[in-house]
């Protein structure tokens, strides 16, 4: 097999997994959740979200992801940002949307920890490397400074 052969074979067989998260905002805050133990990227910061299940529509998927971990019933808004990253073996796909409304007040229910924060916080924190690589763009999407 030729090598451009071999490489179209190897992107046909990457294993990809969607993902969706929300930016929820309170005024010029927004909500990180700290990850669990026992789960990768374990006390990392991240946005609240998860797997989007087979078939799944992401609107759905993220509201449903935000009961789960939050137990708020939230009102899905806009599509905000898209990236890619390769953990090695396994890519992802995380689709980032606006969370403007909801119901009920979010609770740590899946993370270590909920906190408000700046966003300019989140280049001080521990964050997934998919994250901190699309760090100007979340920010873009947040209508934050990149901090001085
Ligand atoms: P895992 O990763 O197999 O331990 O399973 P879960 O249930 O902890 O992972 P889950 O459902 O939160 O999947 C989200 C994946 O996306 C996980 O590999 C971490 C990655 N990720 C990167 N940035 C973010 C983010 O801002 N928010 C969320 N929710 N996930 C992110």
């Amino acid at each position: 097999m030729s090598d451009t052969a071999v490489k179209k074979t190897r992107i046909r067989k990457a294993h990809w997994i969607p993902v969706v998260a929300g930016f929820l905002r309170k005024g010029p805050q927004v909500l990180v959740g700290q990850r669990p133990e026992n789960h990768s990227l374990a006390g990392q910061w991240e946005f609240p979200g998860g797997k989007i299940e087979s078939g799944e529509p992401p609107e759905v998927a993220l509201a449903r992801e935000l009961d789960e971990e939050l137990g708020i019933e939230a009102e899905i808004g806009e599509l905000k940002l898209a990236c890619t990253h390769s953990y090695g073996d396994v890519n992802i796909l995380i689709l980032f949307y606006e969370v403007k409304y909801w119901k009920g007040e979010p609770k740590a229910k899946h993370h270590l920890m909920l906190e408000w924060i700046h966003p300019e916080e989140l280049v001080h924190r521990s964050i997934p490397e998919a994250n901190r690589k699309m760090l100007n763009r979340i920010f873009q999407a947040l209508g934050v400074q990149w901090p001085r």
